[in-house]
């Protein structure tokens, strides 16, 4: 969902200042040039330093995300803070505990970053990441984000659709799902060389959707939140977000996309594939066997033990936009 300044409506108080002056600040971001970015020194500079407050851009921006259809059923988006989204984290290559990933993730090299698309596509081919970038019109999209582990946070990502992404490759007609890979790098990742602290998954991480799951507009490749480029804890220098599932399909620094006829193996399902589907639709009605998925520990502002419970949303909310694509399963079997 692209929240815009019309949709203050949408913010509750909790989510005044810092985060409301962010949102007052435009939101489609468009012509990032990595000469500018190297310019105001180094790739790593807040992406908005580079946005003009060209009105027109801002007209375009609005119509756009009234295409969205501004609807935020449910609880409100109230944005979770930044510092908790970057504090906080799982991504198991620097250890499973949430703080280990900003602890131990911070020398990951991101630049340059090649991102390889092969598989089912006339035209396979390797993209420089800070390139394609510099080349994309970047947007913003504030989405719910629903852990499997129950709890959530509200982010604003910076980022493309991987649809259209994907289009550029020409996916043949024998492109029926999507596979993603994960760097496999155990010189930077510690979790990659020591089992324990990786969590005893078999890296590469890997995850995949449905070629219609990765058509769908909500589903976007993101390189920054909170205008800035991702720090590495949430997956530098590009990862997925599929926001009406849990965020484990939400696969970090990305070297690889593979277009296949057979559903690819994906790692949580690989490692307990009684409780963690390939579909990992967000569902209240259905229960992971260790805990309840009916509600959830919203991260928003306040103190750092400040945690809202609240209903999990079907499909996180974002039902009347991919309900439809699961019309005809059972998602009690396909979960
Ligand atoms: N490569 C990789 N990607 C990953 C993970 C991981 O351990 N490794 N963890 C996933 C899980 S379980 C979640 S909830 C989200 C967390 O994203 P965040 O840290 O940006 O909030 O990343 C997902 N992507
Ligand atoms: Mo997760």
């Amino acid at each position: 969902m692209l929240i815009k300044t019309k949709k203050r409506g949408d913010l509750t108080e909790g989510s005044v200042t810092p985060e409301t002056a962010y949102l007052n600040r435009r939101t489609l971001l468009k012509g990032i040039g990595l000469g500018g970015m190297l310019a105001a020194g180094g790739a790593h500079a807040g992406l908005l330093d580079f946005l003009s407050p060209d009105s027109e851009e801002r007209e375009t921006a609005e119509r756009k995300a009234l295409q969205f259809s501004p609807h935020s059923p449910g609880p409100s988006l109230t944005l979770t803070p930044e510092a908790k989204a970057i504090n906080h984290n799982n991504f198991y290559e620097f250890g499973t505990s949430k703080t280990d990933p900003a602890r131990n993730s911070q020398s990951l090299k991101v630049e340059p970053w090649t991102l390889t698309v092969e598989g089912e596509v006339a035209k396979p081919g390797k993209v420089d990441v800070w390139q394609l970038m510099a080349g994309s019109q970047l947007e913003e999209r504030i989405y719910r984000m629903r852990c499997v582990e129950a709890w959530s946070m509200v982010i604003p990502w910076i980022g493309f659709e991987l649809g259209k992404f994907l289009q550029r490759f020409e996916p043949t007609s024998r492109a029926k799902y999507v596979a993603f890979e994960t760097l496999y790098d155990p010189g930077q990742m510690p979790g990659q060389k020591d089992r324990y602290l990786g969590g005893g998954i078999d890296y590469p991480y890997v995850e995949g959707l449905r070629i219609d799951e990765a058509m769908n507009p909500l589903t976007i490749l993101t390189v920054g939140l909170y205008g800035k480029t991702l720090p590495p804890q949430n997956g530098a220098p590009i990862r997925l977000v599929v926001p009406w599932k849990y965020g484990f399909k939400g696969i970090k620094s990305i070297v690889k996309i593979r277009l296949l006829e057979k559903m690819p193996p994906t790692t949580w399902n690989i490692l307990a594939p009684n409780e963690y589907g390939f579909y990992a639709n967000v569902n209240p009605a259905v229960d992971h066997p260790r805990w309840s998925q009916a509600t959830e520990r919203f991260i928003g502002p306040g103190g750092p033990l400040s945690v809202t419970r609240q209903e999990t949303l079907s499909f996180n909310g974002y039902g009347d936009q991919v309900a439809s694509l699961y019309s005809q399963m059972n998602l009690r079997k396909y979960f």
